[in-house]
C-alpha cells in the first residue's frame, strides 16, 4: 500500500535545477567538512507536525488529511505507521522524533492508552528494522490532556504527578525498545500563569523530582542515551520556567543533572525568548550542553510559536556554524519541528516544505565549512582578545594577579581609552561574500 504514489524517490538534482520534487544543495553522500552530509545533518521528521497536525487552529477545523485512510482511531494510527516509513524513505530522512500521543489514541483512561500503544510500537519497530530507519527522540505529551492543566511535574496535585510519571515510564519503555538516541522534556505547561496562586520553588523543586526519578528509571532499565530539556519561554502558559538556555544550565547546575542532560535547542523558541537561534546555540554550546536542534522559523512580525520550515539562510548558516564548532552531533540531530502553512494543505505540501528545510540547511553546512575555511571572522575574533595571550591579560587568566595588582597597573596606564574597532560592518559583509561564494 503507497500512501503517497505521486510522489517519487527525492534525489538530489542541483542547485540549477527546476525540478520541484528534487533538492537543490543536500547531496546526502557529498563529503563536506569531512564526512558525508547526512551524517552531519542528522535530519529527523517529528511525528506530530508531520503525520497528525491536520491544520487545526482556534478559528477552523483542519484543512489536510492526516487519516491516510484510516477511519477508527486505531486504524489511523495503524496507517500512520506506514505513511511515516514511506515519507521518510522517499526524502532519505534517516531518523524521527515522537511523543507518545502521537504514536495512538490515547482512548478512556492511562491503561487503553499504554494497551493502544502496545500494538503500535511494534508495527513501527518492524518498519525501523526494515528500512534501517531510527528513532532521533522520544518524548511524552504531559500537556495536552485536561488533565495537565496545572502542569505536569509541576501540577499542584500529587496525583497529576503520577499520572505524568507513568507516562513518562512507558515512552522511556519506548524509546529504549526503538533503541533511541535521546530522550526529551518539553516543559508544555510547567510554567505559571500567575504567582497569586503558585508556589514557585516548590514546584520548580518538583520539576527536579520527576526529572531525576526519570533519569533514574532510564539509566537503570540501560538507557544510554541523552536527556535533553527543551527550553521555551511562553506558550502555553504565560511563564514556562524553562524560559532559554541560560535559565535552564541553571536549573540543571542547581539540581545536579548536567551529568545526564544536554540542552535540546528550538529556533522559534529562541527568538520568542527575545534571542538569536545563534545567541541560544551558542549559550549551550560554551556550557557543553549543545545535544539536539530542533528546526523550525518563527515569523518576526508574529509574536507565536508559529514552527515554520526554516528557509532563512541566515539562520541555517550560523546555527551550523556552531554545529561545527562543537565538532558536530553526537546524539543529537536536526529535528523538523516544524509545520506547513495552513493553507499548504496537499501531502505534495509535506515534502515540499521538507526539501526546502533539508536545502536550507545543507546550503547552511555547506556555507558554515566556507566561513571556517575562510577564516576570516575566526581571526578577527582570536585576535580581538590578544591582549590576554601576553603582559597583564595573560597574567589575569592565569590567575596571577590580585585585584591590587591591577589597581596600581591601571593607575600606571595614564589615559587610554580608545580599543581597537569591532568591525562590525566588515564582518557581515565578509559573512554575506564567504555565503554568496559558497556554492
Ligand atoms: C512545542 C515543542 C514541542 C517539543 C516536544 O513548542 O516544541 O513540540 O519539541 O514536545
Ligand atoms: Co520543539
Amino acid at each position: 500500500m503507497q500512501y503517497f504514489p505521486n510522489i517519487p524517490k527525492i534525489e538530489y538534482a542541483g542547485k540549477n535545477s527546476r525540478r520541484e520534487l528534487a533538492f537543490k544543495h543536500y547531496d546526502p553522500d557529498k563529503v563536506v567538512a569531512g564526512k558525508p552530509m547526512k551524517d552531519h545533518l542528522k535530519f529527523a521528521m517529528s511525528w506530530w507536525h508531520t503525520m497528525t497536525a491536520d491544520g487545526t487552529d482556534m478559528f477552523g477545523v483542519g484543512t489536510m488529511d492526516k487519516k491516510f485512510g484510516g477511519v477508527s482511531d486505531m486504524k489511523v494510527s495503524k496507517n500512520r505507521v506506514g505513511a511515516a516509513f514511506e515519507f521518510m524513505e522517499k526524502l532519505g530522512i534517516g531518523y524521527f522524533c515522537f511523543h507518545d500521543k502521537d504514536l495512538a489514541p490515547e482512548g478512556k483512561d492511562l491503561k487503553t492508552f499504554h494497551e493502544n500503544l502496545d500494538v503500535i510500537t511494534p508495527m513501527v519497530k518492524a518498519e525501523m528494522d526494515r528500512t534501517g530507519i531510527k528513532c532521533l527522540w522520544g518524548t511524552s505529551n504531559v500537556f495536552g490532556n485536561p488533565r495537565y492543566v496545572h502542569g505536569a511535574g509541576t501540577s499542584c496535585d500529587a496525583n497529576i504527578f503520577a499520572y505524568a510519571a507513568a507516562q513518562i515510564k512507558k515512552a522511556i519503555d519506548i524509546t529504549i525498545e526503538f533503541g533511541g538516541d535521546g530522550y526529551v522534556f518539553w516543559g508544555g505547561r510547567e510554567g505559571y500563569e500567575t504567582l497569586l496562586n503558585t508556589d514557585m520553588g516548590f514546584e520548580i523543586d518538583n520539576l527536579a523530582r520527576l526529572l531525576t526519578l526519570a533519569r533514574d528509571y532510564g539509566r537503570a532499565q540501560g538507557f544510554k542515551g541523552c536527556f535533553y530539556i527543551e527550553p521555551k519561554p511562553k506558550e502555553p502558559t504565560k511563564h514556562q520556567y524553562d524560559f532559554d538556555a541560560s535559565t535552564v544550565l541553571a536549573f540543571l547546575r542547581k539540581y545536579d543533572l548536567m551529568g545526564d542532560f544536554k540542552l535540546n535547542i528550538e529556533a522559534n523558541h529562541a527568538t520568542l525568548a527575545q534571542h538569536t537561534f545563534q545567541h541560544e546555540l551558542a549559550v549551550a554550546r560554551v556550557n557543553d550542553a549543545l545535544g539536539s536542534i530542533d528546526a523550525n522559523q518563527g515569523d518576526p512580525n508574529l509574536g507565536w510559536d508559529t514552527d515554520q520550515f526554516p528557509t532563512n539562510l541566515y539562520d541555517t548558516t550560523l546555527a551550523m556554524l556552531e554545529v561545527l564548532r562543537m565538532g558536530g552531533f553526537t546524539t543529537g540531530g536536526l529535528n523538523f519541528d516544524a509545520k506547513c502553512r495552513r493553507p499548504s494543505m496537499t501531502h505534495e505540501d509535506m515534502f515540499l516544505a521538507y526539501i526546502a528545510g533539508m536545502d536550507s540547511f545543507a546550503f547552511g553546512l555547506k556555507a558554515a565549512d566556507a566561513l571556517m575555511k575562510d577564516g576570516r571572522i575566526d581571526k578577527f575574533v582570536s585576535d580581538r582578545y590578544s591582549s590576554y595571550k601576553k603582559g597583564i591579560g595573560k597574567k589575569i587568566v592565569d590567575g596571577k594577579v590580585g585585584l591590587e595588582d591591577l589597581y596600581k597597573y591601571a593607575l600606571g596606564l595614564g589615559e587610554y581609552t580608545v580599543g581597537t574597532s569591532g568591525r562590525q560592518e566588515y564582518l557581515e559583509e565578509v559573512l554575506n561574500q564567504v555565503m554568496l561564494e559558497s556554492d
